[in-house]
Order: C-alpha cells, then structure tokens, then sequence
C-alpha cells in the first residue's frame, strides 16, 4: 500500500483549480412537458462547478412557427431568451422553470418556451444576444441561422418530426439532435453526464412526479452498473484503471469523476485507491 499512498502525494500538486468557472457550465435536464395531470411543467437544468457565476450567460430557445404545410417546416424562430442570474448550488444542478415547478424550488423564475410537439433547439450562449422573442433567425428555412453570431458553450435539439416533414418538421439547429423517436413526442430529455465525450443525452418518462425524475440532482450515470473506479470494465479496481482516470486529469465531468463534483482531481484519485482492494461489490 505504500506506494500507493506515494502515488496519492505524487499526484497532490496536479490539483486542479476548483475554481467555479463557465466553462463548466453545461445543459443537463429539459422537461418540454408532461401527460396529465401536470401537463403545464416545463423546467431546464443546468449543471456545472458549484459556485459558477452564471452572469452574462443566456438561453435561447428557437422553435417552430406554427405548423406550415409546405416543407421544410418554418423554424428559427425565438421562443425564448433569458439572462440567467445567480450561480451553480452546491448540489450542481440549478433550475430554471415556470412557476408551477413543485418537485424543487427553481433557482431561476422564467419560462423556458420549450414549446409541445415541435422541433427545438435549446442554446447556452455567453453573452446576450440582441434578438426579440417572436423573431425569425431562419428566414430561408435551410437550418442555418442567418446573419448571427453565437458563441455557443452548449446546445441540443430536441426533433419530434424529421426535418423537411410536411406540416412540423422545421430545421434545427444543434449538431446533438435528440429523436425523432417515429412520431411519439419526446416529453423530456436528460443528459448522461458519465459518457460525456459523446454528447448522449436519454429520455425521461413520459409523466413529470416525484421518483419518476430527480430536478435538483445530478443525472444517474447512464453506465448504470460501473462499479467505482473500474473503468475498463473487468471486474477488477487495479493499475489499468489507474491509467485511464491519470489520463482524464483535469476533465470535466465524465466517468472518471468518481466523487460527481465535476472535476477529475486528487480528490477522485483518493477515492479510486481506497476503492483498490475492496474491488467491486457483489
Ligand atoms: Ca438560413
Ligand atoms: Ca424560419
Ligand atoms: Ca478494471
Ligand atoms: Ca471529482
């Protein structure tokens, strides 16, 4: 075990910064709506460093504009932009939703404009554009946003018809297109924090209660099953693993943040070695 508590001091100068910064911060849950009977809940998570200032950051949500019966489906079309205010909590996941929110209070108060049945994309911006909500950023429908920059941290669309289907079927804008899932509307949508390089995001139930989805929390790792610190998924806790969470220093989020306060650091290499000879439970 020595050397393993010399591995722990060797690796203590590379702590990271924990410092909160924007760069961390990322869209983790959106809730679009729900069967009855809450069917007016609509709420956005986002997740980053606790104590990330979330000041000069925004919310653009782009849908579409009614249903239009020539392809390709009018989209572009601001349904919402919000400054956000205040920081990430401390449980990392802060809440913007309308009032009728009652699973956990929203850190924010506002109405996201996820709007039912449509396709949608959701941007976190830095800064603030200088749009209107009702105005059309896709005048040609061709799925590029016309004469406007975003310098974009985050985005996903979330599409309910293919692009191009007669009646909706508007372009979207985000290079992570979530559906179409053959018709059936996507109430909501949450994102597997653990397998990050891949941009995946998973449904949430259909019904918006308590114990069908956890606002407020961090997302359930998607991998389900991996048990702490075996990461190439042997059954073993050993000198492999090692390498691989050495090699992920410093990543935000991802599966080697085995403690989920969004950082690989000194603080999981701890907890990896006191995981290295208790192994995997049964
Ligand atoms: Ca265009
Ligand atoms: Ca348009
Ligand atoms: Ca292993
Ligand atoms: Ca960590």
């Amino acid at each position: 075990m020595r050397s393993l508590f010399a591995c722990t001091y060797l690796f203590c100068f590379l702590i990271q910064n924990l410092e909160a910064n924007q760069n961390s911060v990322k869209l983790s849950k959106l809730r679009l709506d729900s069967l009855p009977p809450y069917t007016d809940v609509e709420y956005l998570e986002i997740t980053g460093l606790a104590g990330t200032d979330l000041t000069g950051l925004s919310i653009l949500v782009l849908a579409e504009h009614g249903v239009e019966f020539a392809p390709p489906g009018n989209g572009g079309y601001v349904s919402a932009l919000i400054p956000l205010q205040g920081q990430i909590p401390e449980d990392r996941s802060f809440i913007l939703s309308n009032s009728v929110f009652f699973l956990q209070q929203p850190d924010q108060i506002a109405s996201p404009g996820m709007l039912d049945a449509q396709n949608i994309t959701v941007f976190l911006l830095n800064g603030i554009p200088n749009v209107q909500v009702g105005s059309d950023l896709d005048e040609d429908n061709d799925g590029q946003l016309d004469n406007i920059d975003l310098e974009i941290f985050d985005s996903v669309s979330v599409m309910w018809q293919p692009s191009g289907r007669r009646g909706n079927g508007g372009p979207v804008y985000s290079p992570h297109i979530f559906g179409p899932m053959g018709g059936f509307i996507i109430f909501g949508i949450k994102r597997c924090l653990d397998i990050e390089e891949a941009n995946q995001w998973s449904l949430l139930p259909s019904h918006y209660m308590a114990g069908n989805e956890n606002p407020g929390e961090l997302n359930p790792p998607c991998n389900g099953t991996i048990c702490s610190g075996d990461f190439n998924l042997d059954n073993a806790v050993n000198g492999e693993d090692l390498g691989i969470l050495l090699g992920a220093w410093g990543n935000i989020d991802g599966p080697y943040d085995l403690n989920r306060d969004g950082i690989v650091s000194a603080l999981d290499l701890n907890q990896f070695l006191s995981n290295w000879e208790t192994g995997c439970p049964d």
